[in-house]
């Protein structure tokens, strides 16, 4: 028989916990053959990169996955085999009391946040909380070996590579969304929070030598792109020139777009999590801005990624990469650290590379999670 999961998402903020979530639960069902419900309690996020859901309908199947609204006043439910709780969240209690009242207790998994630290070696796969007889484990993603990995569909990076080796796909996908950019163009996204170090890197963009033509999905950052252009608004499909630089307003487009989008281009500015795992695994150079937390506990965050992922670098490629991602978070000015990281071009696009097929050789998340339920069975 099909194992059963259910896998809760509290939408807190922006696409992150729908994303992953999203992603993770089609994977099970594509190629775990699981039986999977998802418990969505903010449908209007999720229809962003999913426009076929249905925001007024309660269950609806999509890919496979049983998507279900998860409303306040929780409906009667049987527990699942297993239960996953996304990024900390809270389970309805009446949902925790079915989780007890099971014959077979399921197996209740916390989804952590991902980061490179070494300590989430540790803590991956403990024991967290119990309720009524029902163990709680900590489940981290993570970079290092000892941790659940990063979400990875099958075949992802050998899909990746046939298209960027086909110019023709490429370009068909670009003119679908409008892209054209002008031959010999760097190509770039901007996918990011406010920030008010933008001006100091477009000015340098638009300064440069190379035309750079830069793709924005409409987001949070548009306000600082809209300041720096000097223009009233700034909508979906707008293309602005500034001497070298263009900047294209793009709609959000579904999941597999964005990672065409990502695969597009030379270099990609991601944030969040999920968005920053598609870009390394596009295979190119990329600038995080990472998700802020409380007392800059994310700094420590960032460093231990920078530290993993530099660690082939030479020491002033990793000195550029390192205070391009450090300003970039800081709000602070981009344009020396950019210049910087020029001048190392091929030696970051090829680490980029590296990076990429060296995680890619790892146990991907969904796999790790399924492989726990069976040694926990
Ligand atoms: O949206 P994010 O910032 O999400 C979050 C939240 O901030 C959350 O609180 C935090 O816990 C979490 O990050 C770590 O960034 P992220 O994670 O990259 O999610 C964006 C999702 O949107 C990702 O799945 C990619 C998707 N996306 C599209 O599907 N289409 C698009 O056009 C774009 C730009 C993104």
């Amino acid at each position: 028989m099909k194992a059963r999961w259910d896998i809760f998402c509290s939408v807190v903020d922006n696409y992150g916990d729908i994303g992953v979530t999203w992603r993770l639960a089609r994977q099970l069902v594509a190629e775990h053959d699981c039986g999977v419900r998802l418990w969505v309690d903010d449908l209007r996020a999720f229809e962003r990169m999913c426009p076929e859901i249905d925001v007024q309908v309660h269950q609806q199947w999509q890919e496979g996955v049983d998507v279900r609204y998860w409303p306040s006043d929780w409906p009667a439910t049987d527990a699942a085999d297993v239960v996953i709780a996304a990024f900390a969240c809270q389970l309805p209690p009446d949902y925790m009391e079915a989780m007890a009242a099971r014959e077979r207790t399921p197996l209740w998994m916390n989804l952590d946040y991902l980061s490179a630290e070494d300590w989430v070696v540790g803590c991956h796969g403990l024991p967290s909380v119990k309720f009524k007889g029902v163990q709680k484990y900590f489940f981290f993603p993570g970079f290092r070996p000892g941790t659940g990995g990063l979400l990875r569909e099958a075949g992802l990076l050998e899909q990746r590579e046939a298209f960027q080796q086909d110019a023709a796909a490429r370009q068909q996908f670009l003119q679908a969304l409008g892209v054209s950019p002008a031959a010999g163009a760097r190509l770039m996204s901007l996918f990011a929070y406010e920030n008010t170090g933008l001006a100091s890197w477009l000015d340098v963009l638009a300064a440069d030598g190379r035309a750079t033509h830069l793709l924005v999905p409409e987001g949070r950052i548009l306000g600082d792109v809209q300041r720096w252009l000097g223009v009233e608004s700034l909508k979906t499909g707008d293309v602005h020139r500034r001497d070298g630089l263009t900047v294209q307003v793009l709609p959000f487009v579904r999941q597999e777009q964005y990672d065409r989008l990502l695969w597009c281009c030379d270099f990609n500015a991601v944030r969040g999590e999920d968005s920053f795992v598609r870009a390394q695994w596009a295979g190119r150079p990329l600038l995080w801005h990472i998700y802020r937390q409380d007392e800059d506990i994310h700094l420590d965050k960032l460093d231990a990624f920078l530290e993993l992922y530099t660690e082939g670098l030479s020491p002033a490629a990793k000195t550029a990469l390192v205070s391009l991602w450090q300003a970039w978070n800081a709000d602070g000015n981009m344009a020396h650290s950019w210049k910087m990281l020029l001048e190392h071009w091929p030696e970051v696009t090829a680490n980029a590379e590296k990076w990429a097929l060296e995680q890619g050789s790892r146990t991907d998340l969904a796999t790790a999670l399924v492989q726990f339920y069976v040694n926990w069975i």
